[in-house]
């Protein structure tokens, strides 16, 4: 028999309403257990709530029949006012009446095990919460509708047609074999791996939206970048002094820029060092550029010599020539340039002007993504690899063709959950809030 959960669905602590929720087969019980007596399904009524005499509050009843619910089971909301001391004691007459505090995702996870939607808008809910720009929230919004499911399914239509020439064949064998289905099933299936090619270049456009795009301010000791960093998320987070290789640590920021979310690093400025702390710090600057969507390369006019940070900056990186007050840099030809100055303002609202045209390039687009996890990027890149050898096996072992081809096929249905889900159930639901 499956337990009857409850949670409180809003932010804990002091609010106008909070809203518990309450899923399983007891939970026609339970409002009568509270004293509700009938209320009529979908339908909000006001009700008295008492536990062992006590009234608790007077709240609004929602009663939701399953399957027609969000969790596909019986289901009741109690709009109640949003005081602790109602909260925790309708939480003691929950548990009084037999009802178990649900676990993070819980409610969720009932939902994709009784059919009401698949994993992969499992997921887009937990994104959907956690959305903090509207990029996020158009993404999860997407998917929770089915687009990222939308677009596997038609990965497995192409996968279905290429299964069932080779089933053909092999069933019905004549001395060509191979040349037919090179000839039937190779399109299709050259069509299929050009599609999962084309969603795996794109699957940092889902990634990045989902968890910021990582831009990592670079450069020599001195050239301004803490300044840089403390002017773009308009707070003093980073000191800022005269004095070379003030910073050590890696310093995250999460800001938003042109609508997108954005994690934005300071780090150690780039030179020599025999300092074991800042020999660390220069070690963990570099790692961080190295993995950054773009490295901003800042630049002062005092630096004498070579600039170390230059062995680091990539095609599509930018210049940021500061300290425009105190005199120019000669920037690097084939590196994109600004100059401003963090101490006088000029030249900042160009450069978010053109972080912003940056994002939009790199991250918005026609259709939403089909990758939006690495959870899904190591299916499809699974998938990829199976369905090559499947297109080699057509010209030489057809036999073995179908074989590759299931795999292809479990791969995808990893993604939405169609099969092998208990091992990634854990995974998917950890990440939730309770009362989701
Ligand atoms: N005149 C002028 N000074 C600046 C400008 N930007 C930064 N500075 C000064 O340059 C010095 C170094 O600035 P920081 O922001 O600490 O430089 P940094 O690149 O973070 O340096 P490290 O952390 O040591 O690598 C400070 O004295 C700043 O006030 C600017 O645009 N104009
Ligand atoms: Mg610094």
């Amino acid at each position: 028999m499956t337990d009857t959960i409850f949670a409180l669905a809003t932010p804990p602590g002091r609010g106008a309403v909070a809203i518990i929720r309450i899923s399983g087969p007891a939970t026609a019980e339970v409002l009568k257990g509270l004293g509700v007596g009938t209320v009529k399904p979908r339908l909000a009524s006001v009700r008295n709530l008492r536990w062992q005499e006590q009234l608790i509050d007077q709240a609004l009843v929602l009663f939701f029949v399953g399957p027609n619910s969000y969790t596909g089971e019986d289901t009741a909301e109690l709009h109640l006012h949003g005081g602790r001391a109602v909260i925790e004691a309708m939480g003691e007459a929950l548990i009084g009446l037999g009802l178990r505090p649900a676990e993070a995702g819980e409610f969720t996870r009932r939902a994709f095990q009784n059919g009401r939607m698949d994993l992969a808008q499992a997921e887009a809910v937990a994104d959907l919460i956690d959305a903090e720009t509207n990029a996020q929230k158009a993404q999860a919004l997407g998917q929770l509708d089915g687009a990222l499911s939308q677009t596997y399914a038609t990965f497995r239509a192409d996968l279905l047609k290429a299964m069932s020439l080779v089933e053909a064949e092999i069933d019905f064998p004549d001395e060509d074999v191979p040349d037919n289905l090179a000839r039937t099933a190779g399109p299709v299936l050259d069509k299929f791996i050009a599609d999962l090619q084309a969603a795996l270049a794109d699957s940092d456009r889902g990634r990045r939206v989902r968890e910021g795009y990582r831009i990592v301010l670079l450069g020599e000791t001195n050239a301004g970048k803490s300044s840089l960093f403390n002017a773009l998320t308009a707070r003093e987070a980073a000191i800022v002094t005269p004095i070379a290789g003030t910073t050590r640590d890696v310093l995250d920021a999460d800001i938003v820029i042109g609508g997108y979310a954005v994690t934005l690093s300071d780090t150690a400025g780039l030179r020599d060092s025999d300092d074991v702390v800042e020999a660390e710090g220069i070690r963990r600057a570099r790692a961080r550029a190295e993995n950054a969507d773009l490295r901003i390369w800042v630049r002062s006019p005092q630096t004498v010599g070579d600039d170390p940070a230059a062995d680091y900056i990539k095609p599509g990186d930018l210049q940021v020539l500061n300290k425009s007050d105190l005199g120019a840099v000669t920037p690097k030809d084939d590196i994109e340039h600004l100059s401003l100055s963090t101490v006088s303002g000029q030249g900042m609202d160009a450069l978010h002007q053109w972080l912003a045209t940056r994002l939009a390039r790199d991250l918005s687009g026609a259709d939403f993504p089909a990758v939006t996890r690495e959870r899904h990027r190591r299916r499809l890149v699974e998938a990829l690899e199976a369905a090559h050898q499947a297109r080699r096996a057509l010209d030489v072992a057809p036999e073995m063709a179908g074989d590759d081809l299931r795999r292809v096929s479990d791969a995808l249905s990893r993604v939405t959950g169609a099969i092998g889900v208990e091992d990634v159930l854990g995974e998917v639901f950890s990440s939730f809030c309770i009362g989701k």
